[in-house]
């Protein structure tokens, strides 16, 4: 077991649904603690380069408008193999093929609109974390 940091954003549709709780209680009870956490909004051009790597995409102006739609809790999570935990409970991209149990499946919306972010690799989790929070806000 190795101890890891990992960046999670609870989206739009979460907050607008006031899940902010319901979210971090399925990512607690999985392991994670959160040692980080602000609730901000984001500006076009943060969330544009936030998700860069999707430029391409055909959903990526969606994307980028959704996340901007509302606020979003920015948070920071730790625990052993905290990456892959927090990928595990957040579930599927698509509610609809998420495992019972995990955050999308319970509380997403949409393929879009699906209540969480979370980094991918061990490399993105500190490049994503150092996007939002400097290293005195963390307080592990
Ligand atoms: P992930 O959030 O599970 O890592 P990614 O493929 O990295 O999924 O996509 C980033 C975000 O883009 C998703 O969480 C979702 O909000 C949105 N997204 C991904 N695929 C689609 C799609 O096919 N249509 C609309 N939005 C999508
Ligand atoms: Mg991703």
């Amino acid at each position: 077991m190795t101890t890891e940091r990992t960046f999670s954003i609870i989206k739009p549709d979460a907050t607008r649904r006031n899940l902010t709780g319901a979210v971090t209680k399925l990512l607690e009870e999985a392991g994670l603690r959160v040692v980080a956490s602000k609730r901000i909004h984001l500006t076009r051009d943060q969330a544009e380069e936030f998700y860069g790597v999707h430029r391409e995409r055909p959903f990526f102006n969606d994307l980028v408008s959704f996340m901007i739609s509302g606020p979003v809790v920015v948070q920071v999570l730790e625990g052993d193999n905290a990456v892959a935990k927090n990928r595990d409970v957040m579930g599927a991209t698509n509610p609809a093929n998420a495992d019972a149990g995990t955050i999308r499946k319970e509380l997403a919306e949409s393929i879009e609109a699906n209540s969480v972010h979370g980094s991918d690799s061990l490399e993105n989790a500190a490049t994503e974390i150092a996007f939002f929070f400097t290293s005195d806000e963390i307080v592990g």
